[in-house]
């Protein structure tokens, strides 16, 4: 496999870092990501469109979207059902993904609720209880781990059969529950959903496309409102509800004089761990012992987040840095939980000293070293991955050791609350901003890299544009690393803001950019605009509100949009699904889904076409609430000027 030269670094990333750790991987003749994109072309065209089909052992089949060859599979299947079938599949391993994630921290609350754990604890008992509140448990004179112990059981029905409605889908305004109610897409039980789209997906089960899709949207809720919901407060209650702090961002978070471990993946059971053993005495008398001046964590992807929301750890990169960071020869020990951990980073870390640690029993790499989680002995498993790392120190060569740029400040830990108390307990302020236009509009920008995708290229212009035109964002897993890396995240970044929305945010201190969070945490950007919503007495689609992921690349991201847009948000992405073999269901999703969820897809790769086009419908909400708007006409729709490979 040939490695990438010269200028070849500069056209797929926009970081400093990301280039220099190319160049080293050219030097050293390692490939990356890049280099087995390349090895891939071209790519199936009937997998890009979705229209091939390997369901059934009678296949596999395609359809041939310009009408020469075949135009049904086997079966009788055509292009929609094909599709459809596709596209319902990826939204069920995504929704999966996040509700798995979710089990495994109810699992953990249900341990602190036996007494089962040394490690955890409940970090916000107030939390704990208004969710207890949610699910009807009664508080008064019960003990925290009573509580705990309750909530705990009360949200395993969440995953089962029994339940009609997804107790957390009730903080949806009223006017969007009836909605579902009346489309049939309330979401139920999560496991339920999941399920019964691989069933319905099954040969000659469903062969309705239309509605094949709206069970998926069904599931897709089943995650946004149920599972990644779970996660996300359930991780609060146990880890703390994050505040605002600064941190840092890029590989020169890593430092050239301490035992450095990255944390990667996505839950923060066993992150939350391994920073309470990194301060153990013990082991940083140890560290000391081996010539190192302490121990360093630096998060990657999303676990990083999570700590980074909470504990301010800073953040060594984004999706496409993984086997990057390992080629900075600083790395003592990567720890991988789950998802997103490409197979490639044992290969990547064999040509290093770096020890890469598997945790979780699903999720386990040939090439890596196995150490079984058990929530019940967490802090002696996470001394235990400390240990390794620090005694691994001694294997590193100085000579190899290349960390290529200081480290960018950026702000962090916006949970809703966070947000709440800085706008002094109630959204109304912040709706006074909207309804003033100081604030045109908000918009998540959230999701992941794609070497399809010039690195971070998408995120950034994005960012830029909309907050130049008073539109605030709100960023959430990869989309986070990018906008920190290019300083978008710190309070002084509100001088790149329009007039409007720099005034805001030099008002309160903050950037205008805000982080909420790892990719299950987009549903807070529900929670956000379900409070704005029920306190103007509106549904969320009435909003000036939009979503956009410009470098997806995961099942979880398909999960993410549906059930963003089944919610009422606007929703563009940056990469072309596979969908694009079935003009019925290109339609439905871009133009028929206005009739039924009051919210559509868009796909635009060119970021300045991507903005234009959000800030043509936040123009268009704002005249629908009666509020002073532009002719979202007088937007215009630039021609793509950028070259995004
Ligand atoms: Fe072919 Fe139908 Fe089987 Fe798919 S389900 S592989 S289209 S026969
Ligand atoms: S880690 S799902 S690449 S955001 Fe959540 Fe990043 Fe996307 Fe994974």
């Amino acid at each position: 496999m040939t490695v990438i030269s010269g200028n070849g670094f500069k056209k797929r990333s926009i970081n400093v870092d990301t280039q220099a750790m190319l160049e080293i991987a050219h030097k050293q003749g390692i490939p990356t990501v890049w280099e087995r994109l390349e090895a891939q072309q071209p790519q199936c065209g009937y997998c890009n469109l979705g229209t091939s089909c390997r369901i059934c052992a009678m296949g596999p089949c395609r359809v041939d979207p310009f009408g020469d060859g075949p135009q049904k599979g086997v079966c009788g299947a055509d292009a929609d059902i094909i599709v459809a079938r596709n596209l319902a599949r990826m939204v069920a391993a995504g929704a999966a993904s996040h509700s798995d994630h979710g089990r495994d921290i109810l699992e953990t609350l249900h341990h602190v609720g036996e007494g089962h754990t040394d490690a955890y604890t409940i970090s916000d008992p107030a939390k704990l209880r208004r969710l207890a509140a949610e699910y009807h448990i009664a508080t008064e004179g019960k003990s925290d781990q009573q509580v705990a112990k309750e909530l705990a059981w009360e949200m395993m029905e969440d995953y089962g059969m029994r339940r009609q409605q997804l107790p957390l889908s009730l903080r949806a305004p009223q006017a969007r529950q009836e909605l579902w109610k009346k489309l049939g897409v309330m979401p139920r039980g999560v496991d339920w959903e999941n399920v019964e789209t691989l069933h319905r997906t099954h040969m000659g089960v469903d062969n309705d496309w239309v509605n094949i899709l709206l069970h998926s949207a069904r599931n897709a809720l089943s995650d946004g409102w149920g599972g990644s919901m779970l996660a996300t407060e359930l991780s609060d209650v146990l880890f703390g509800v994050p505040t605002p702090k600064m941190s840092q961002v890029n590989l020169g978070v890593l430092k050239a004089s301490h035992v450095n471990i990255i944390l990667h993946g996505h839950n923060p059971m066993l992150s939350e761990v391994i920073v309470a053993a990194s301060q153990d005495p013990e082991l940083l008398a140890l560290a000391k012992a081996k010539g190192a001046q302490g121990i360093n964590l630096a998060g990657l992807c999303c676990t990083g987040n999570e700590v980074l929301m909470r504990k301010g750890i800073p953040m060594a990169g984004n999706h496409l840095m993984q086997e990057l960071a390992i080629m900075t020869g600083a790395v003592e020990l990567m720890v991988v939980d789950y998802q997103c951990i490409m197979p490639a980073v044992t290969e990547t870390a064999r040509c290093f000293h770096t020890k890469v640690v598997s945790t979780f029993d699903k999720a386990r790499f040939p090439g890596a070293e196995h150490i079984s989680f058990d929530p019940g002995r967490g802090l002696e498993i996470g001394k235990q991955i400390v240990r390794l790392a620090v005694e691994n120190f001694s294997k590193r060569v100085p000579e190899r050791v290349i960390i290529p740029v200081q480290p960018a400040p950026m702000m962090t830990g916006f949970s809703i609350e966070a947000i709440l108390q800085a706008l002094g307990g109630t959204p109304q302020p912040l709706i006074d901003a909207i309804v003033k236009g100081n604030i045109r509009g908000a918009v998540g920008i959230v999701g992941c890299n794609n070497p399809k995708i010039k690195q971070d290229l998408g995120h950034t212009e994005l960012t830029k544009r909309l907050i130049e035109n008073d539109i605030l964002v709100v960023v959430t897993g990869c989309a986070t690393v990018a906008d920190g890396k290019a300083g978008l995240m710190t309070p002084q970044a509100a001088e790149k803001a329009g007039p409007g929305l720099r005034a805001v945010c030099q008002a309160l201190g903050i950037p205008p950019v805000l982080h909420l969070g790892s990719c299950v945490d987009n549903t807070r950007i529900l929670v956000l605009a379900a409070a704005l919503a029920n306190t103007l007495g509106v549904d969320i689609s009435a909003l000036p509100l939009a979503g956009a992921a410009p470098e997806w690349y995961s099942e979880k991201a398909v999960a993410i949009g549906v059930y963003v847009v089944a919610s009422g948000i606007y929703t563009v992405l940056g990469v072309a699904p596979p969908v694009f073999g079935s003009p019925n269901v290109v339609k439905l999703l871009t133009e028929g889904l206005e009739g039924v969820f009051g919210a559509t897809f868009a796909v635009e790769a060119d970021p300045d076409r991507a903005a234009a086009l959000i800030r043509r419908h936040i123009e268009k909400k704002r005249a629908g609430l009666g509020l002073e708007a532009l002719d979202p006409g007088s937007i215009p729709l630039p021609e793509a000027q950028l070259a995004l490979a």
